[in-house]
């Protein structure tokens, strides 16, 4: 059944002066009269002070408590939000009891997921109700704010009609003789199409960017062993965090940390130095290291400058070129003097050459200064309307490859088969907000909800 009655706590289990705990479902209202005897006097979404009994009648909480009759409620169902004290054994007594009387716990995004299936919320709203929950950047709040009020949304079904009208005009035009068919607008179909192309381009394009805002920016320290990784998570960390010594191979396993720049989270991982080893644990690090090294936003290269450059050029040509490579020449204090012939930047692998010395403090203003120009750079690009996950990304790209078709065949093949691509590509589009959408991706994305959403 996807109305039974669910309940969760949709604050954090920990003492607190009050929670939050949230009822859901067909009748739950009525079932609850039991262990809150005066609830069916209650005005809806007006707060009522009253007494929450188990089912032998011993008082476990006096709270406040508000009922909200579908469909005027967040899942669209009845809906009951009861705020108690916030100490989780009485929680954990009011939920004993619920379980008795025939309710049961909500699964992880489960009171969303009803919301959607109720056409409360769509898709990308309820993806970027998530992100409103976690951001990690005030940028980031902003663009799930957004997101999660609906402006994705209505981006999508402005492209969206933009598409029918074309679909419309064009499907016209189908059944027109060889002569009428002269007048079509090839100009004005080509023309709205590109526009609708361009403006999904740039939501994909911006997709990074969000990602940033609302994720962190993952950095990761690379280089040969000894070359001075560790020392410079340190340094930015301002702490021993992971162990410094003059052996190489130091580091094995990667380490993490974070810290915030402007308001932007920054995830730092330190792993292992690139090497050929024998070592099976070290080998099983370099694995580790390079799955991180594909899923970060900024590689730090780190170099010794008493060792020949070589080396850390091949290991810089060996990483993903998608990822911005910045070079740290690490070790100045050994050679004050070291610069690179053409700053390195010639060759066009690195977006940026610092000079540091990792056991300088004033060499964590280099590096934080360095991030903070990439950060504030980000800010400033407008991510209104941007796509924030992978799956909308995916699903947009989708789209450009039938829009791309389109104008391909528009000019070549008869027009119902240039239609044929129009209409797949608004199918494509109503998969993004979930006006048609498979199952178990649904399910997929409800599961990344946590308890209570
Ligand atoms: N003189 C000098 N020594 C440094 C500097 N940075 C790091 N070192 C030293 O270089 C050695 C290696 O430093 P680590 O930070 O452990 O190097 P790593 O790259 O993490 O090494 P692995 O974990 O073995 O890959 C240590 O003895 C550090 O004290 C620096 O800027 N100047
Ligand atoms: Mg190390």
């Amino acid at each position: 059944m996807s109305d039974d009655p669910i309940f969760a706590l949709a604050t954090p289990w920990a003492e607190s002066p009050v929670a939050v705990i949230r009822v859901s479902g067909n009748a739950c209202i009525g079932k609850l009269e039991v262990l809150i005897p005066e609830i069916q006097t209650f005005k809806p979404r007006t707060l009522n002070l009253t007494k929450i009994k188990s089912l032998e009648g011993e008082v476990l909480d006096q709270s406040l408590v508000a009922i909200f009759t579908a469909p005027a409620s967040y899942t669209g169902e009845d809906m009951v939000e009861i705020f108690p004290h916030g100490n989780p054994l009485i929680i954990t007594k009011i939920f004993e009891n619920f379980r008795k009387i025939g309710m049961r716990d909500a699964q992880p995004g489960e009171f969303s997921k009803r919301a959607f299936l109720n056409g409360k919320i769509d898709l990308t709203q309820a993806e970027a109700l998530s992100f409103y929950i976690t951001a990690k950047s005030e940028a980031g709040l902003k663009l799930a704010r957004q997101g999660y009020f609906g402006s994705l949304s209505s981006a999508i079904s402005h492209l969206k009609d933009r598409l029918i009208e074309v679909l419309a005009f064009t499907e016209a035009h189908i059944d027109f003789t060889e002569e009428d068919i002269g007048n079509f607008d090839y100009d004005y179909v080509t023309a709205a199409v590109e526009t609708v192309k361009d403006e999904i381009t740039r939501m994909i394009k911006n997709y990074k960017i969000a990602k940033i805002a609302l994720s962190g920016l993952r950095v990761c320290l690379v280089g040969l062993p000894n070359a001075g990784k560790s020392s410079i998570l340190n340094l930015l960390v301002g702490k021993e965090r992971a162990i410094v010594s003059e052996i190489p191979g130091t580091t094995r396993d990667y380490l993490e940390d974070r810290l915030i720049i402007d308001g932007f989270e920054v995830l730092l991982y330190d792993m292992a130095g690139f090497r050929e080893t024998g070592d099976p644990i070290e080998k099983k690090g370099l694995e580790l290291a390079r799955k991180l090294l594909s899923e970060c936003d900024l590689v730090l290269l780190v170099h010794d400058i008493t060792l020949p450059l070589e080396a850390s050029l091949r290991l810089a040509a060996d990483i993903k070129r998608e990822v911005p490579v910045w070079l740290i020449l690490n070790k100045m204090d050994l050679n004050p003097n070291f610069t690179l012939p053409n700053n390195g930047a010639e060759n066009g692998l690195f977006e940026k050459v610092l000079y540091i010395c990792a056991l300088e403090e004033k060499s964590r203003n280099v590096l934080i200064g360095a991030m903070r120009e990439k950060l504030i750079q980000k800010q400033d690009v407008d991510i209104s309307s941007s796509v924030i996950n992978e799956r909308q990304s995916h699903i947009l790209s989708e789209v450009i490859v039938f829009l791309d078709r389109f104008i391909d065949v528009i000019h070549k093949e008869p027009l119902d088969v240039a239609c044929d691509l129009l209409r797949n590509a608004l199918w494509k589009i109503d998969e993004l907000t979930g006006r048609t959408y498979p199952d178990d991706i649904l399910s997929k994305i409800f599961q990344r909800f946590c308890i209570g959403k």
